[in-house]
């Protein structure tokens, strides 16, 4: 068991207050990770200065040349894949193999963002003046405050720290507390890398105390937040006198959509993955199945026959295919569900309980779990769960799934399963989500387009990179006109 410490300044620090919580495995609740620091107001304030005191050397040395650091810590973090991949299973539950994809997601990041060193294109244009030219030219905002879930614990923080380093920014890193350990490695890597001291900030802690103080920290030029919508909207209310700039990646309740022409064999494989895959545990995982009224009941059979073979355990062990749930609160949380579906008189079709048996008695584990015949309006099909909870609901159309699937205040990710190739074409277009699948599971986003929801989802930052990515939050825009002319030039004005 290991003792970490706060990354401050290029150095590894122990907490002022001298506290410490601890990161525990969540399929054995017994085996304690990590004690991490319980970081307060005092250790925000170091981590800010150090990040405010890096900056100017920071954002004058050449993109490219910061593009070097990123380009030595994808190499590192494929060289530790293996052992990083265990990290994300041991400290967070996943099964491996999503350890190692999670670790993947970061690596690809890390080169897609150093490539981004030799692009961060401006514009230039031709000026309606003579002897003037127009561009505009991309610089940092200065620090950056990043908050980051445990659902993700490599990925989401490389999201955010390569493209906010790109930029030229310095940060400040606050990782869940339940999982602290990824995020040290994470930053180990990059200070292996060779980032200069103070670029990256490393302050654990809880939410209330280390990621607010953070978050409205005076030096804090801009925020960028992953998780809860409640907790985003707490953000949002507390930054809005601050004038900063927040982007938000938020919670879903996506759907997946079975049209009566489906390959079912095909949709089962994409809900079993969406819906219990990460057990759950997705911003994009797909918690609605809406399925054409002439297959919904072949359909749910195979769903439900599916579902209950799936084999819980720890996701280190090899046949596991669904792990833990991350903490005793989730796991309340998701069975509390359980009742609230019961009780708004949905079926329960298989699950619904706490999977107790033998070794599983350890973790918070959760029998993969089934309702049918849901009503959009019932509380299960309208709120996140987070959890290995998928409700399936009937439609008699095409137009009527389409509205049953935009029927939320999410709009994370949605996906349709059709072998007309006319309707996926239309749902394309009537899908109200951030991401559209077609004959795919609505999670497995790859790094190099956009990332980020519609609606109470995201705040319209989406992360990650194609055009409108992460770049376009991390810099901003600076216009610079040039008048080489030798004489007053009035635009809009002396035009002859
Ligand atoms: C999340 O659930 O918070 O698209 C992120 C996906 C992953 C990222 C999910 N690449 O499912």
């Amino acid at each position: 068991m290991e003792i970490l410490h706060n990354f401050i300044g290029g150095q590894w620090l122990p907490p002022g207050s001298g506290d410490y919580g601890e990161s525990v495995n969540p399929a054995r609740s017994t085996e304690v990770v990590a004690r991490y620091p319980l970081s307060d107001r005092n250790d925000v304030n170091r981590a800010v200065a150090a990040a405010a005191e890096s900056f100017p050397r920071w954002r004058r040395m050449p993109a490219p040349r910061r593009a070097e650091v990123l380009f030595r810590a994808a190499e590192i973090l494929s060289r530790k894949k293996p052992e990083l991949g265990r990290l994300v299973t041991l400290e967070m539950g996943k099964v491996l193999a999503e350890g190692l994809g999670d670790v993947q997601e970061a690596i690809d990041m890390a080169y897609f963002m150093a490539g981004e060193g030799r692009r961060l294109i401006g514009e230039t244009v031709p000026c309606e003046l003579p002897d003037k030219d127009g561009k505009s030219i991309r610089v940092p905002h200065g620090v950056a405050a990043l908050i980051t879930p445990w659902n993700f614990p490599v990925a989401i923080p490389s999201w955010k720290v390569f493209a906010a380093l790109i930029c030229g920014n310095t940060a400040v890193l606050k990782p869940s507390s339940d999982s602290p350990r990824c995020a040290v490695e994470f930053v180990r890597i990059l200070e292996a890398a060779g980032l200069p001291p103070g670029v990256l900030n490393l302050v654990m802690g809880r939410g209330e105390l280390a990621g607010d103080a953070l978050a409205v920290h005076p030096n804090v030029a801009l925020v960028s937040f992953t998780g809860s919508c409640a907790v985003g909207g707490e953000l949002e209310a507390k930054l809005a006198p601050l004038h900063r700039p927040l982007a938000q990646e938020m919670g879903g309740k996506n759907a997946i959509l079975i049209m009566e022409d489906a390959d079912l064999e095909l949709a089962l494989h994409g809900v079993l993955w969406g819906g219990f895959g990460t057990t759950g545990q997705r911003c994009t995982a797909a918690s609605r199945v809406i399925v054409h009224e002439a297959v919904h009941d072949r359909f749910l059979q195979m769903l439900v026959k599916a579902a209950r073979a799936l084999r819980l355990g720890d996701g280190l062990q090899s046949d596991t295919q669904v792990g833990p749930l991350i903490n005793q609160r989730a796991l309340n949380k998701a069975l509390n569900y359980v009742r609230i579906g019961q009780e708004e008189g949905a079926k329960l079709q298989c699950g619904g309980g706490r999977a107790g048996g033998g070794e599983l008695a350890l973790g918070n584990f959760m029998e993969p779990t089934v309702f049918s015949e849901v009503k959009p309006s019932m509380r299960i099909a309208q709120e996140e769960i987070f959890g290995p909870l998928v409700a399936v609901m009937r439609c008699s159309s095409f137009e009527a799934g389409v509205d049953m699937v935009n029927s939320t205040r999410y709009g994370l990710s949605s996906a349709i399963y059709t072998r007309d190739v006319n309707r996926a074409a239309r749902a394309e277009q009537e899908l109200e989500s951030g991401l559209v699948y077609v004959n795919a599971s609505t999670i497995g986003a790859e790094i190099q387009l956009p990332f980020g929801g519609f609606r109470y989802s995201g705040s319209g930052h989406p992360e990650a990179g194609g055009r409108m990515g992460a770049i376009d939050f991390f810099s901003r825009i600076k216009v610079v006109y040039r008048d080489f002319s030798g004489r007053l030039q009035r635009a809009q004005i002396d035009i002859e």
